[in-house]
């Protein structure tokens, strides 16, 4: 098997996560040619990373279908909660992420790398969109904690740490604010998923692929 992944992709991030904390060793490599291009593609129809490539030629395309792919084939440890609405509530949050949080995230990060772009009205009207979503999710997160969907570390916190690395970082400088200083549940997930030692990792090689991605802008 092969990981097609890149240091600062968040989709890359959340199963760089999920093979460390099932001590999984995937090789890993850049794809050829970069993301989208004619050669990626022949591997990755989709041409977007992670992708994974299996040993008999097949390819595994998207972050999620990865995850869960990853977590049939290599069911110990689990990443998936056994109570079948702790896992419902696993695959809300990974989707709520896809389909409302990253989204409006995502389209603020040009403004922080190309500052001669900045539209205050547009990054505005992102701040308020993120925080309808913020609001939102402090409310599908498993009251309980610690973790996303309780107390063991699943796909949804694989998911949403990526998220968060750049959503306490991003909008800040943008004259944002950290969404988890003023959301209680959410600072208590964020504090609780910074000490597994998967997410530390990723924490790490994230903060340094952000500081030469940025000191490259
Ligand atoms: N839905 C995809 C999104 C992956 C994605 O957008 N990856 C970016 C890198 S962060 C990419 O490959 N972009 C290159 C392109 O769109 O051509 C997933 O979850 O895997």
């Amino acid at each position: 098997m092969k990981l097609y992944d890149a240091p600062l992709s968040p989709f890359c991030a959340r199963v760089r996560i999920q093979l460390y904390a099932k001590g999984l060793e995937i090789p890993r490599a850049e794809p050829p040619g970069g993301p989208g291009s004619d050669a990626y593609r022949e591997i990755n129809p989709i041409g977007k990373i992670p992708a994974l490539a299996l040993d008999d030629g097949s390819v595994v395309p998207e972050s999620s279908v990865i995850g869960e792919y990853l977590e049939d084939r290599f069911p110990e440890p689990s990443l998936r909660p056994s109570e079948p609405f702790a896992r419902a509530r696993m695959r809300l949050l990974c989707r709520f992420v896809d389909t409302y949080a990253e989204p409006p995230l995502h389209a603020l990060f040009p403004y922080v790398t190309d500052p001669s772009t900045r539209d205050p009205a547009a990054i505005a009207a992102r701040f308020e969109e993120l925080t309808t979503r913020y609001d939102q999710l402090t409310r599908l997160l498993a009251p309980e904690g610690p973790l996303a969907a309780g107390p063991t570390l699943t796909l949804g916190d694989c998911t949403l740490f990526p998220l968060f690395f750049f959503a306490t970082r991003i909008p800040p400088v943008l004259g944002g604010s950290d969404p988890t200083a003023s959301r209680p549940r959410l600072a208590a997930w964020w504090e609780a998923v910074q000490q597994h030692p998967a997410v530390a990792k990723v924490d790490a090689e994230l903060t340094q692929a952000l500081r030469e991605r940025l000191g490259a802008a």
